[in-house]
């Protein structure tokens, strides 16, 4: 029993360092050094930080292990220094970032012989390894954003995604009624994803597809940009100040448009989710649709509910754990794909690709659920709940299948463009229109 927890955790960890590792070695070390923007972190930081993260909760605190390199914990500390004071920090270098995740993880993969996987909640069913997987993929999923601010020619290879087999449009209703949102079961949810309990959610349409490009691109061609009055308060503020006209990376292409992807040019594709908007565009494009962001209860409702049985389960086509004909996920293709390309991944109501793909912006703050308790460390959500954040939902391409639950809560200031974050659209179903 523990024996198989033993061997699943190992081949987690070693499984994601190997993309990890693919990521880090698939740029010279200048490459790895430099700061590909502002926003982000040299990718030589996330290495030696998810090394640091992983050697502080199992080496020292599980393990109950001497140091490997206390000397590095304050700049690898997430607080201490802002991504954009990151590159000037005397950093361990390409060679010696290798070596210290190498050390670390040959002691983890040594203590997890011997951890006893009861007595501690902390270890309770792999919990503390199952947290740290979980934050390398985090990393990983952020190490691919850089790549994707990176300037020059491709390094990042990968299979297009699958095309549509099915048709995806419209809307679907999904009637009032409580269910049950968050879990207490899911062994490796973190604590924001804590404790499941019954929200009543009042009927409401959502769409069974994302916004594609094609979608958004009316909207920039009937002046969604150039009109305050489908832009929040806030929206319009930062839409002028930031000088905002299409989405993060597209360009004019003739009468077109096209995009840089991990350093390929090609033409915008209209069937594809629209990605690395803001929460901001995403608010303004559903007000010009005549509809709004589902809430996060909305989204998740959609996704969990099962109306057959009235039960909330796993994921959108069951309790079972993703395989790749459910979704798009964990960088297997580098592109979300077009609505329709999942059809095994839907919901009972027939919503599409709500796991997978891209984030998907909600309307809500991010915020503890009745009943949160901070666990193992308040800065993992804590610190950051209230109105500054917004939460995103269901996972992107860049995400992979371990991190990404039905329960999963992502959250990211409004403002954000560089994550690999779309969106759908909901609105209220009036009395007057029942299913
Ligand atoms: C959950 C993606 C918002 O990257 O800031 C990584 C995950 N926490 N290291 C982030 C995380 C600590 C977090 N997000
Ligand atoms: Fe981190």
């Amino acid at each position: 029993m523990t024996g198989r927890l033993r061997a699943h955790l190992a081949a987690e960890l070693e499984r994601t360092r190997a993309r990890t590792a693919l990521l880090t070695d698939a740029v010279d070390d200048a490459d790895l050094v430099r700061q590909h923007s502002p926003l982000m972190s040299p990718l030589v930081w996330d290495l030696a930080h998810v090394g640091n993260q992983e050697e502080l909760w199992l080496v020292r605190d599980v393990g109950g292990r001497e140091p490997v390199r206390r000397d590095i914990d304050e700049l690898y500390d997430a607080f201490k220094h802002p991504r954009r004071d990151r590159p000037q920090l005397p950093l361990l270098s390409p060679a010696e970032a290798r070596g210290y995740v190498r050390t670390v993880r040959d002691k983890v993969l040594d203590l997890l012989d011997g951890v006893p996987f009861s007595g501690r909640r902390l270890t309770a069913d792999g919990f503390a390894f199952g947290m740290i997987v979980q934050h390398e993929q985090q990393h990983d999923e952020t190490m691919l954003a850089t790549h994707q601010l990176r300037l020059g020619p491709a390094v990042l290879h990968a299979l297009p995604p699958p095309r549509a087999t099915v048709g995806v449009s419209g809307e679907v209703l999904i009637p009032a009624g409580p269910f049950t949102m968050g879990t207490s079961t899911e062994p490796w949810a973190l604590d924001n994803e804590r404790p499941a309990h019954a929200v009543d959610v009042p009927a409401f349409f959502i769409d069974a597809g994302c916004v594609t490009n094609g979608e958004y691109a009316a909207f920039i061609a009937d002046g969604g940009y150039d009109q305050p009055r489908w832009w929040s308060e806030a929206g319009w503020r930062h839409r002028v100040e930031a000088g905002l006209v299409a989405p993060m990376h597209w360009r004019r292409d003739g009468d077109g448009w096209a995009y840089t992807r991990f350093g390929r040019t090609e033409p915008v594709d209209p069937g594809e989710p629209v990605v690395h908007v803001c929460f901001h565009e995403a608010q303004a494009y559903a007000a010009w649709a005549g509809k709004r962001l589902p809430t996060e209860a909305e989204w998740e409702k959609a996704a969990r509910y099962d109306p057959a049985t009235g039960r909330t389960r796993r994921y959108p086509w069951g309790d079972g754990s993703p395989l790749p004909h459910h979704a798009n996920l964990g960088q297997r293709h580098l592109a979300p794909a077009p609505a329709g390309a999942y059809p095994l991944g839907a919901s009972p109501a027939g919503v599409y690709q709500l796991i997978g793909d891209v984030w998907e912006w909600t309307a809500s703050d991010f915020t503890g659920y009745p009943g949160f308790a901070a666990f193992p460390y308040r800065e993992y959500s804590q610190v950051f709940f209230g109105p500054r954040y917004k939460v995103l939902r269901g996972g992107s391409f860049g995400t992979d299948a371990t991190a990404c639950r039905g329960t999963f809560r992502n959250w990211d200031f409004p403002i954000r463009r560089q994550i690999f974050a779309g969106f759908r659209c909901a609105r209220d179903a009036t009395p007057a229109e029942p299913g």
